[in-house]
């Protein structure tokens, strides 16, 4: 069936006819060496009418692809005969194809480098540790990992050995080299070796009669399908980060194996920006913070996802729930307040019952009804909404809620204040006319970037959130509903000239929504605000208002969160400050340190005056050295220390040091003040 030519189709339009057997190696060099040097690997797409079909090792399940999550069902998914895919440069073209070089800028090139890493990895582990059992070792998300099995357990020190040794197996420049052997002796091989899970990957996805396939770089020789780099010296920028206990298989009864974590980039310096990018990360992380602030604390005797806020913490959210209830009060909304439960029944006519259902904690029976925590606000203002006759001069009505919900999230989904379990929402449902959902739409939008220049947000994104159509258990079925709030959504963005990208399967169960997204240092992403438009629960209730003519309308509903909930925007704001808050945030504002014992009084003074100010103050009254009371207040990130002995008593004085700067000023206390207040007035986020 082989032809002798085939035709390869190159993205520029140009086709080319090659003896078949040719590489994309020898394409790219034809382009030029250049493109050749940079190209990493190839992506290929059969052309529809190609004669070729995939040969059988091409069809062999590829067993190195796994997320963090490696579920053996995920691994080794079924490929689509069509559907473009990666092969190494080094692959003889055998059948009409379209042909894409792919180049170290290319997203799948940094995994397929990765995935070669991960081999780098085991060649190393090896050659230091030859009785280690190879597992399997895919490219993750930031990096890669590789599963051992041996009985004792590697060290720290060990660990950098293998880097050490990884170092060595890259400067070497092995080249990747695929080979074949006939599954039965393959199998024969790892048994005799003891190389248990081989025989399980080859076992369970080869069929008897294949040509497995193995990847060999030097002396090492691995089950794999590929692809891989053209060789390891292209594993320019690695690292061997840590090792995690994990059984084979995910199932306890099983061996436990080692799993080493490792990263790998084109380049070193990718690596260290990397690594620098962890490292602040690390020292941003929300939850360490809000350990070391003493802003709030989880109890294993309350359970997971139930934060406790502390009384700084506490404090931050107080001035967050301030500054956003008296934004609302001056656009318009009316507040509210709601119980933090309903009978089921309530949840049975909104839908949330029937689409919601796995986020929401199981109900309780009381004596002859059944009531449950609400996962949503929107069914008690909707009620509120009803308690009157409403008339279209009366619209839009906005009505508002800092309202707590209760979401049953995975446990292991569960992290600090940013995703949890019981959550306050800065809520609010606006019902209006279908001719007022451009206006309010925008209105939404202008108070969402002015929450955001208020609160020091720069970096966010715009998601169009829609339905995954096929998923009629998540989405409310009704096509015209949906298409509608779709139309609606993209010309109220289009008219305010908003960017935005689309994802599917994100949106509301009753409609369509934009999300605001904002992402963390490491570039993980999460929804923030979110405006969503809703014609279904209106239905649901039967919502009505009497319109000028004097007939009954339905009103629309729009769902909106402009700084989502406290405690997200709490986790977000603790890691762009890195736990140094702009003055009107921070939870102490002034931190006064008497020079001695004697200067007590005087502290006394100090504080009521910045307290009758409407500052928040802290005095270190203890019996320490003033440099140690200095530095405590320091690592705490107050804004202001205000120093002051004999010399600033004597004068009426105090002696300011301000966070971040060097230089220290004595000034009359009073002046301190008004400069404070001006700051806190402003909501600077200078000091
Ligand atoms: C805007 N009914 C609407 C409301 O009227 C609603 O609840 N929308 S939501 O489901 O998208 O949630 C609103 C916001 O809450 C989300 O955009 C997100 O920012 C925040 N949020 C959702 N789940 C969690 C959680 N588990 N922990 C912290 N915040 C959350
Ligand atoms: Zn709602």
């Amino acid at each position: 069936m082989s032809k002798n030519t085939i035709a390869v189709h190159l993205p520029d339009g140009a086709i080319r006819e090659v003896p078949a057997g040719t590489t994309p190696l020898d394409i790219a060099n034809s382009i030029s060496p250049r493109l050749a040097a940079a190209s990493v690997v190839a992506r290929i797409t059969p052309v529809s009418n190609a004669a070729g079909k995939s040969s059988a090792h091409d069809g062999q399940p590829h067993p190195d692809t796994a997320s963090d999550g490696s579920a053996e069902a995920t691994m080794y998914a079924a490929e689509d005969a069509t559907a473009p895919r990666l092969v190494d440069l080094s692959a003889p073209l055998t059948a009409d194809t379209r042909l894409e070089l792919v180049t170290e800028k290319d997203p799948d090139a940094l995994k397929v480098l990765r995935h070669s890493a991960a081999h780098v990895l085991a060649s190393a582990v090896l050659e230091l540790f030859p009785e280690t059992r190879l597992g399997h070792g895919p490219a993750t998300d930031s990096g890669f990992f590789y599963d051992f099995y041996r009985e004792k357990p590697f060290t720290p020190e060990d660990l950098s050995a293998i880097e050490s040794k990884m170092a060595e197996v890259v400067a070497r420049n092995e080249p990747f080299v695929r080979e074949f052997e006939p599954r039965e002796q393959a199998l024969a091989e790892f048994e005799k070796d003891g190389d248990f899970m081989k025989t399980h990957f080859v076992t369970r996805f080869t069929a008897p009669g294949d040509q497995v396939s193995f990847y060999r770089n030097g002396k090492f020789v691995d089950f794999c399908r590929g692809p891989h780099v053209p060789s390891t010296g292209r594993v320019k920028g690695f690292k061997a980060m840590s090792i995690s206990g994990a059984y084979w298989l995910g199932n306890e009864k099983n061996p436990q194996l080692q799993r080493i974590y490792g990263t790998a980039f084109f380049s070193k310096k990718d690596l260290e920006d990397y690594l620098a990018r962890l490292e602040d990360a690390k020292r941003r992380d929300h939850r360490r913070l809000g350990k070391e602030l003493e802003l709030f604390t989880v109890s294993d005797e309350v359970g997971a996802g139930l934060p406790l806020w502390l009384p700084k913490g506490a404090t931050i959210r107080r001035l967050l729930e301030e500054y956003i209830l008296d934004l609302e009060r001056k656009s318009g909304y009316e507040h509210v307040y709601t119980p933090d439960l309903a009978k089921v029944d309530l949840y049975i006519r909104s839908g949330h019952w029937a689409h919601y259902h796995e986020s929401m904690f199981p109900p309780m029976k009381l004596e002859n009804e059944e009531m449950v925590l609400r996962p949503m606000n929107c069914p008690h203002h909707i009620l509120i909404y009803e308690s009157k006759l409403r008339s279209y001069r009366d619209l839009p009505v906005r009505l508002a809620e800092l309202g707590t919900m209760y979401r049953y999230e995975l446990s292991g989904a569960l992290s600090g204040l940013s995703r949890v379990r019981c959550m306050t929402l800065n809520d609010a449902h606006i019902f209006c006319t279908p001719d007022q959902i451009k206006d309010e739409f925008s209105s939404v939008m202008k108070l969402v970037e002015r929450a955001y220049r208020d609160l020091g947000i720069t970096q966010y994104s715009y998601r169009l959130s829609l339905r995954d159509r096929a998923n009629k258990e998540k989405y409310v079925d009704n096509d015209a509903m949906w298409e509608l709030g779709e139309r609606v959504l993209r010309e109220a963005l289009d008219s305010l000239g908003l960017k935005y990208r689309e994802a599917r399967g994100e949106a509301a169960f009753y409609g369509p929504k934009l999300d605001i997204q904002l992402a963390d240092v490491m570039g993980h992403e999460e929804t923030y605000s979110t405006v969503q438009l809703d014609f279904h629960l209106p239905n649901q209730f039967a919502l009505e208002y009497t319109a000028a003519d004097g007939n009954r309308h339905r009103p629309v509903m729009i769902h909106r969160a402009i700084i989502s909930t406290m405690e997200r925007m709490v986790s977000y704001l603790i890691e762009l400050y890195a736990g140094a808050f702009p003055l009107w945030l921070a939870p102490v504002q002034v931190g006064l340190v008497p020079i001695s014992e004697r200067h007590a009084a005087y502290a006394e003074k100090i504080e009521a005056e910045l307290r009758a100010a409407g500052l928040r103050v802290e005095v270190d009254a203890r019996n320490e050295k003033m440099n140690a009371k200095i530095r405590d207040f320091a690592l705490q990130k107050t804004p202001y220390i205000l120093v002051f002995g004999d010399k600033e008593e004597s004068a009426s004085q105090v002696n300011v040091r301000t966070r971040g700067k060097t230089e220290q000023t004595s000034m009359p206390l009073a002046d301190f003040i008004t400069k404070a207040r001006d700051l806190v007035a402003t909501q600077s986020t200078e000091l």
